[in-house]
């Protein structure tokens, strides 16, 4: 037996061999990208899951010959710097610093095969300089605009909070009900993209399907229509208003029409009627409370006008109501009482007529009908046609008569990027009084943020710095300001993907290098970034490919979202959360160390602070080694789905590293016999199926073909028999991605020539399917000499190769003239000798 394998020791001595990164340059790119990390400070089981995940996919395709890239960056703007110098009177940029310091060490330490040269910190001016390249581009394509728009305002701390800042809608430090505030802010057009966005998400085939459903939902397509209304006072035509509607075919039913509050018809109408204009300013009040739920408290105005309606110039009477959004569609709306529940809520309340125009078989529907099927009642020359039938016709006749056409709508808004926050990318843009809003000259680049600023103060600290504000004008030379806001921080991490590829790179991507390497073959994150950081990113390809940048437009080929790392929680007997640490578990019972009394153990969740579940990655790397947590995390469930994190799990992952280590090691030591062409082609069979596996990203299913080969490796040992040095290399060269400090040290023992980091990946494409093999008999001059074991149907040149190198060779054959061989497969080899 040999000594016990020491992770401490050789995990410490391989550290730089596995990590030192290592380009092939053969025009054969491979584009492995994980989210990169927020730095909180240290790395969670969530990063070893996912990273680790992308490192076996690194290495395996660097073993298989590609130009692997696969960088890391630190995603590093955000409140919690912001918070951290408020709380403990630390800069935001020496805290984010150095937790990066920090979680680079543990990446390192996790044996992450990483180019570092491509590092990229969005908190550095050499990233948020380029990034304000982006944004004044934007602004010259006019895909960057401003606008005023709703903000959540604390109105005891003064300032506006980020939306994950209120809870339950009030401020998370002051407690005060928050509400809602107009400042005026930047946008980026993400609605001008919904479409091709939309439609992009059909070619994205290697993205999960459930991805690609909640980007659709989001994104929110309507199809219907837009349909003009006359508006008269006293039968006189004095306007039109157009409104979206999705039901047109019920236009017959339409009883009423309603109008935001801030449709221009309506605040046009306000200026001569002091009771709406009083209606108006309530509703907007009420509209900018956190809480409010207009749906629920529908109320409406009746203006002195009506419209007609255009198929049959009845007039209806029109409101102006709370429920109708400014913001979608044309915000205005035809009301159908007896086709849909909020109209019906509507009608009753202000006595308004309900007009049924849908009926099904046989009749007697109970109103509000709001199924899409049914044939047209009262409803004209439309009358008995099935409702599809009507909406083609109907639409038909509205574009021939010109009040209607069909119209396309996005529930998917306009990206709003200003915050009002100190530790983000200041926007590069200037107030001058004569100029307006001057972009800062490129020349003028980075505009860097201060660093002697006070955090105590209510509102943005960027703001109430005494002197970063004032400049002078870049083109009258005037007393100016700079705009105080910065930018969303999800615009940092929607192009940060471009930037690794040169990040050194003058312009803010390097166009070449984007187009011959993107987009990226595999993206590796969480699901919980589904919607807003993947559509961001997606846009943000596109936006930079519509204004000539760059041509492509998706930037990620293949998405893989991996499960959590959950863990069970444990609950004292008087409801107090406590850490794994604290307790201690015999069978079903469990109990608090500090008190011995019961705990309850709950069920296994998402690991997190608040539940206090949570196993840090360093106590496990420090204990077990690096190797055991990769392990661990690749082999317990398939990696899409959650995996929970226990002891008796990681224990098993860690004997299954020493009994790795008895075998190959023990292996090298051993006099015996070689192990059986049998069992060596049987070995190779399972090495096979564990590479197939790992092209499909089943890392559970291809460590379960491991355990399964070790079992086989201990029956041959058992049996005395030496496993030989191809095989063992062979062996190493499919684990190393997944455990590669282990992997190192053995491989290094047996002294293979060539390092194992340049290992190629074995092909076993052409192995003989069939495990069985043959005994055939060898003869020499007609008498027979021995035997040999060849794989079933094997070739005369096998056949040869094995009596090469066997005894029977040396014995018999050495040294003579070898006139003529004759081969019957699976039977005999016959030699005639001089
Ligand atoms: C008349 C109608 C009759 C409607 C009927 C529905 C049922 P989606 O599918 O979500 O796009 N709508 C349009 N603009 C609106 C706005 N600014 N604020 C509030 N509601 C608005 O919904 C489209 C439907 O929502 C439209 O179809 C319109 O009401 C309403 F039996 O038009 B419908
Ligand atoms: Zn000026």
């Amino acid at each position: 037996m040999s000594e016990r394998y020491n992770h401490r020791i050789t995990e410490k001595k391989n550290l730089a061999s596995i990590t030192d990164f290592i380009p092939h340059n053969n025009h054969k790119p491979y584009y492995c990208l994980e989210m990169f990390p927020y730095p909180s400070g240290k790395i969670h089981m969530g990063h070893i899951r996912n990273y680790t995940l992308g490192d076996v996919l690194a290495r395996v395709k660097h073993a298989q010959s590609y130009d692997v890239i696969h960088p890391m960056g630190w995603d590093s703007f955000g409140l919690p710097a912001e918070n951290a110098a408020k709380e403990k009177n630390i800069h935001p940029q020496s805290w984010t610093l150095d937790n990066i310091a920090n979680m680079k060490q543990q990446l390192k330490r996790l044996g992450l095969f990483i180019d570092w040269g491509r590092e990229v910190t969005t908190c550095l001016p050499e990233y948020y300089g380029q990034q304000q390249k982006i944004f004044l581009h934007f602004l010259k394509h006019n895909i960057a605009y401003k606008k005023e728009s709703l903000v959540n305002w604390d109105p005891v701390d003064k300032t506006v909070l980020a939306n994950e800042q209120v809870i339950d809608g009030r401020g998370w430090r002051s407690g005060a009900l928050v509400e809602k505030k107009n400042l005026n802010q930047w946008f980026l057009r993400i609605s001008d993209f919904a479409e091709d966005l939309l439609n992009g998400l059909n070619d994205l085939k290697n993205w999960p399907e459930k991805v690609r459903l909640m980007q659709e939902k989001w994104i929110g397509q309507s199809k219907g229509a837009d349909i003009r209304l006359n508006i008269l006072a006293q039968d006189k035509q004095i306007d039109s208003v157009n409104i979206f509607t999705t039901r047109h075919e019920t236009l017959f039913g339409m009883e009423y029409v309603a109008l935001a509050v801030t449709h221009p018809l309506v605040m046009d109408y306000a200026k001569n009627d002091s009771q709406l204009q009083e209606f108006c300013t309530i509703c907007t009040q009420e509209s900018l409370r956190a809480d409010y739920d207009a749906a629920a408290h529908k109320k409406g105005y009746r203006l002195n006008l009506t419209a007609e309606n255009p198929f049959t110039k009845k007039q209806v009477p029109v409101f102006a109501a709370n429920y109708v959004l400014a913001e979608y569609g044309s915000g205005a709306v035809f009301g159908c009482p007896a086709h849909d529940v909020r109209d019906f809520e509507f009608a009753n309340l202000y006595d308004i007529a309900v007009t049924q125009v849908i009926d099904v078989q046989g009749g007697n529907v109970v109103l509000p009908y709001t199924e899409k099927s049914g044939v047209m009642i009262n409803s004209g020359i439309y009358d008995g046609l099935d409702i599809q039938d009507a909406r083609q016709k109907m639409l038909i006749d509205a574009e021939k008569m010109e009040f209607g056409q069909e119209k396309i709508t996005y529930r998917l808004r306009d990206w709003g990027v200003s915050r009002q926050r100190y530790w983000g990318c200041p926007i590069p843009v200037i107030y001058c009084d004569d100029c307006g809003s001057v972009p800062v000259p490129e020349s003028d680049l980075p505009v860097k943020l201060p660093d002697d600023v006070d955090f105590n103060v209510n509102g943005n600290p960027l703001d109430a710095h005494p002197t970063w504000k004032k400049v002078s004008c870049p083109v009258c030379g005037k007393h100016a300001v700079r705009d105080t806001d910065t930018l969303d921080t999800f615009f940092d991490s929607s192009w940060y993907f471009m930037r690794y590829l040169n990040n050194q790179c003058d312009d803010f991507v390097d166009a070449d290098a984007v187009n011959r390497l993107m987009p990226v073959n595999q993206y590796i994150g969480g699901i919980e970034h589904a919607v807003l950081h993947l559509l961001y990113a997606r846009f943000m390809t596109r936006a930079l490919e519509k204004t000539g940048v760059i041509k492509i437009k998706e930037p990620f080929d293949a998405l893989f979202t991996q499960g959590m790392v959950c863990h069970a929680t444990f609950k004292s007997s008087d409801g107090r959360w406590l850490e794994p640490t604290e307790v201690i578990k015999k069978g079903d019972d469990v109990t608090e160390i500090a008190t011995g009394l019961p705990v309850v153990m709950g069920a296994s969740i998402k690991m997190s602070k608040s539940k206090k579940n949570i196993i840090d990655p360093n106590e496990i790397i420090e204990l077990y080694g690096a190797d055991t947590a990769r392990w661990f995390v690749l082999s317990d469930s398939p990696p899409e789905k959650d995996i929970e994190w226990t002891r008796e799990g990681a224990d098993a992952a860690f004997r299954f590293m020493q009994k790795i280590w008895t075998i190959l090691d023990g292996n090298l030591k051993t006099k015996a016999a070689d192990i059986s062409v049998k069992n060596e082609h049987k070995a190779r069979l399972i090495l096979r199926e564990y590479a197939s596996y790992i092209e499909t990203f089943a890392y559970n299913k291809a460590i379960a073909k491991i355990y399964e080969l070790f079992n086989l490796l201990a029956q041959i040992q058992k049996e005395n028999l030496k496993i030989s040095h191809d095989l063992v290399e062979q062996i190493l060269i499919y684990i190393y991605p997944m455990i590669p400090f282990i992997s190192y040290e053995i491989y290094q023992n047996y002294g293979f020539t060539v390092p194992l980091p340049l290992q190629k990946w074995c092909d076993f494409s052409d192995l003989n399917d069939v495990s069985d093999t043959v005994t055939i008999g060898v003869q020499i001059l007609g008498k027979m000499r021995g035997t040999i074991e060849l794989p079933a149907g094997a070739s005369q040149e096998t056949a040869e190769e094995m009596v090469k190198s066997s005894g029977i060779y040396t014995k018999h054959i050495a040294g003579k003239q070898i006139k003529k061989i004759i081969y019957v497969p699976n039977k005999i080899l016959n030699y005639v000798v001089g």
